[in-house]
C-alpha cells in the first residue's frame, strides 16, 4: 500500500515539474508580450473610486494581455508626482493617471513626454500649457452635470410654485481645485447669479468624504437650521450631509423637507434616492476600464484616437427612480 502511495507520488511530482517547467516558458513568454501601464490612481475616497479603480484593473488584467503596476495616491498629489516618475524609470509602455487636482503637471508630463511613454488621463481633466503633454482624456463633462442639477431645481421650485420665494442652499463642495468640483461648483454658481432668490447660506468643503461632510453640515447646522436646498457634489457627501440633518431632526424629502441634489448615482446613492431621501442623483459614470483597453488597442495598432471623450451619462430624480434601475446598476 505505502509503495504505491510513494509510487503514485513519484509520479506526480515528475508529471508536476514537466507542467511547471512548461508553465514557466508560456508565462515568460506571454510577460514579454504583455502590455506594461503604470496606474495612479488619488485614492479610494469614495464608491465612484473604488468602482473607477475595479473597472482599470479589470480591465488591464494579465488574461487581457496587460501587466498593471498599480498607485494609490492616498490623496496626495506628490505621491502621484511620484509614482509617474517611477513608471518613467521602469520604461513603461504606458501611463494612465487621474489626476487629484487640474494644476501643478507641467515638468513631470514632460518627463513623459521626453521618455516617449504615452499618457491616458481618466475622470478628471489637467491644466497644461502644452496639449501634447497627454494622448487621450477620458471623463465626464462636469459643468454639464452640474447644469442638469440646476435646471432640475429649477423646474422643481417652477412646479412647487416657490419659482420667487427665498431660496437657501448649502453647498459642499469636492476636493478642491479637482476638475469635477469646479465645474459642479460653477455651474450652482452661475444659477445662483441667474436667480436672485437663490442664496448660498454656507460653502464648505466635504473632500467627497461622507465622514467629512457629516461633521461640515453638523457645524453648519449649529448656525443655521433655515435651509431648503443641500448640494453635495457627489454621493458619500450627500450621505453625510443627510446623517447630519436627520440626526438634528430635518426632514430630507425633495416634496416636503431639504432638497438634497447629489452625484455620481452609486447603487448607494440610488437606493437613498427611491428611499426620497436624495431628490436628484446626477450620473457620473465610473467604470473607464473597458475604453482605457479599447483606446490602448488603437494606439499599439498605430491607429488615430479621439484626444478627448466624454462619457454620456443620466440622471435620477426620486419621483420617478425604481428598484429595476438600482438592480441594473454596476456599481
Ligand atoms: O464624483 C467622486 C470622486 O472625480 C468624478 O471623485 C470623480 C469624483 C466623484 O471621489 O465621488
Amino acid at each position: 500500500m505505502k509503495m504505491t502511495v510513494l509510487a503514485i507520488a513519484i509520479c506526480l511530482s515528475v508529471l508536476l515539474c514537466g507542467c511547471r517547467s512548461d508553465v514557466q516558458t508560456v508565462t515568460e513568454d506571454s510577460e514579454d508580450n504583455l502590455i506594461v501601464v503604470g496606474f495612479s490612481q488619488v485614492g479610494a475616497e469614495s464608491e465612484w473610486r473604488v468602482a473607477n479603480t475595479e473597472s482599470i484593473k479589470a480591465a488591464l488584467s494579465s488574461e487581457n494581455g496587460y501587466e498593471l503596476i498599480y498607485s494609490d495616491a492616498r490623496q496626495e498629489q506628490e505621491n502621484q508626482i511620484r509614482a509617474i516618475r517611477t513608471f518613467i524609470q521602469q520604461n513603461v509602455d504606458y501611463i494612465v493617471f487621474s489626476p487629484k487636482v487640474e494644476t501643478g503637471w507641467n515638468s513631470i508630463l514632460q518627463e513623459a513626454k521626453e521618455a516617449d511613454i504615452p499618457v491616458i488621463m481618466i475622470d478628471r481633466d489637467i491644466d497644461v500649457q502644452d496639449e501634447a503633454l497627454y494622448r487621450v482624456y477620458i471623463g465626464s463633462d462636469f459643468y454639464k452635470e452640474g447644469d442638469k442639477a440646476v435646471q432640475w431645481l429649477e423646474e422643481l421650485l417652477e412646479k412647487q410654485g416657490r419659482r420667487d420665494e427665498p431660496i437657501k442652499i448649502v453647498h459642499i463642495q469636492g476636493t478642491m481645485g479637482s476638475t469635477a468640483q469646479v465645474g459642479r461648483t460653477e455651474a450652482l454658481e452661475q444659477a445662483v447669479k441667474g436667480n436672485p432668490n437663490w442664496e448660498i447660506v454656507a460653502q464648505e468643503c466635504g473632500d467627497f468624504t461622507r465622514a467629512k461632510t457629516y461633521e461640515v453640515v453638523r457645524e453648519i447646522l449649529k448656525q443655521t437650521r433655515d435651509i431648503d436646498v443641500v448640494y453635495c457634489e457627489n454621493d458619500g457627501e450627500a450621505l453625510g450631509a443627510i446623517d447630519a440633518m436627520e440626526e438634528a431632526g430635518l426632514k430630507c424629502d425633495a416634496s416636503d423637507g431639504v432638497i438634497v441634489i447629489s452625484f455620481d448615482a452609486t447603487r448607494l446613492g440610488l437606493e437613498y434616492c427611491l428611499k426620497g431621501k436624495i431628490g436628484l442623483d446626477v450620473e457620473c459614470n465610473p467604470l473607464q476600464g473597458p475604453y482605457v483597453d479599447w483606446i490602448i488597442r488603437r494606439l499599439e495598432l498605430g491607429e488615430r484616437v479621439e484626444r478627448e471623450k466624454h462619457i454620456d451619462e443620466t440622471q435620477f430624480d426620486c419621483f420617478t427612480i425604481t428598484q429595476e434601475m438600482i438592480d441594473d446598476r454596476k456599481y
